[in-house]
């Protein structure tokens, strides 16, 4: 991932003379968070032939970074609205945006970034299709958001739900990180449609194991309070795991000897077993 290109990119495409914005942007690029997304949209582009070295003196170079960044903001506008929905003091290692700047200023600049990366986008090539991918992509992930709530509250708790939901909220956007450079280079339907699978299967894979690292990573490595999830009471995968099913045996042994170890880890998956059988 080339960073510093990246950030001089998302720097430009984030300037505002809105102090507030400003700063929130500003720490969108310093605090950085792992990049996933724009990694996936630049590999995916390597994938079609076209990395930096191919495309090094022509402007598709830069247009595939300005395309990685706009990935980016939609990841970054729907942190900063979920941060706010679930109450969350921390992100990234710090506190959350509307902690220190108020539910305003954090919604609000969610949606600069929404109107940012638009405004992006209708400069490239490939536009209309790329266009729709973001809006269909952005409005999967608000159906995957509310699906989880409405789960919650029907305490509907099956796999089938959970996939659906993770779908919608994860996997819908690292499926368009995946698929949007060949609607750039216009590569053809097929290998559009190959990138776009891997997107999904990564983002539904990329999920379960974010789910797990709530439970059984560490503050530092996560960013934010192990265990946040369960105090949410989501119905995550390792919940589900330890509620049982078919397929889930592996997952519920490393969770037992976890619990065995851990005292925070055993309380937890006690609360979470409590929680969600008194609910089913
Ligand atoms: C504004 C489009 C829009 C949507 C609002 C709130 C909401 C609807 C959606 C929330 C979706 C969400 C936050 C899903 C979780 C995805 C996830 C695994 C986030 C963590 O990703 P990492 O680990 O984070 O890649 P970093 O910090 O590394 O970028």
């Amino acid at each position: 991932m080339p960073d510093a290109a990246f950030e001089t990119r998302m720097r430009e495409v984030l300037r505002s003379d809105v102090e507030f914005i400003a700063i929130i942007g500003e720490d969108l690029v310093t605090a950085g968070g792992k990049r996933v997304r724009p990694l996936v949209t630049l590999l995916a582009a390597q994938a079609l032939g076209a990395g930096p070295d191919a495309l090094a003196t022509s402007h598709s170079w830069d247009e595939l970074l300005r395309l990685s960044v706009c990935v980016e903001l939609l990841h970054s506008a729907s942190l900063l609205h979920d941060d706010l929905i679930d109450d969350s003091d921390k992100r990234r290692g710090q506190e959350t945006a509307f902690r220190r700047f108020g539910n305003v200023v954090s919604v609000m600049s969610g949606d600069f970034m929404l109107a940012r990366l638009l405004g992006e986008l209708s400069g490239m090539p490939g536009s209309p299709a790329l266009t729709r991918a973001f809006g269909q992509a952005a409005s999967v992930i608000c159906e995957g958001e509310v699906l989880q709530f409405q789960v919650a509250s029907y305490a509907d708790y099956s796999f089938e739900n959970y996939f659906q939901v993770i779908h919608g909220k994860t996997a819908a956007l690292l499926e368009l990180a995946a698929q949007a450079p060949a609607m750039l280079l216009g590569a053809d339907d097929s290998a559009r449609d190959a990138l776009s699978t891997f997107g999904r299967e990564y983002g539904m894979a990329f999920q379960m194991q974010d789910d797990l690292l709530d439970l059984l990573g560490e503050e530092a490595q996560i960013g934010k309070p192990v265990g946040g999830d369960l105090r949410e009471g989501k119905a995550t995968y390792p919940v589900l795991c330890l509620l049982g099913g078919p397929h889930d045996a592996e997952v519920r042994a490393i969770l037992e000897r976890r619990a065995g170890e851990d005292g925070d880890v055993a309380r937890m998956i006690a609360l979470a077993r409590q929680e969600r059988t008194d609910d089913c």
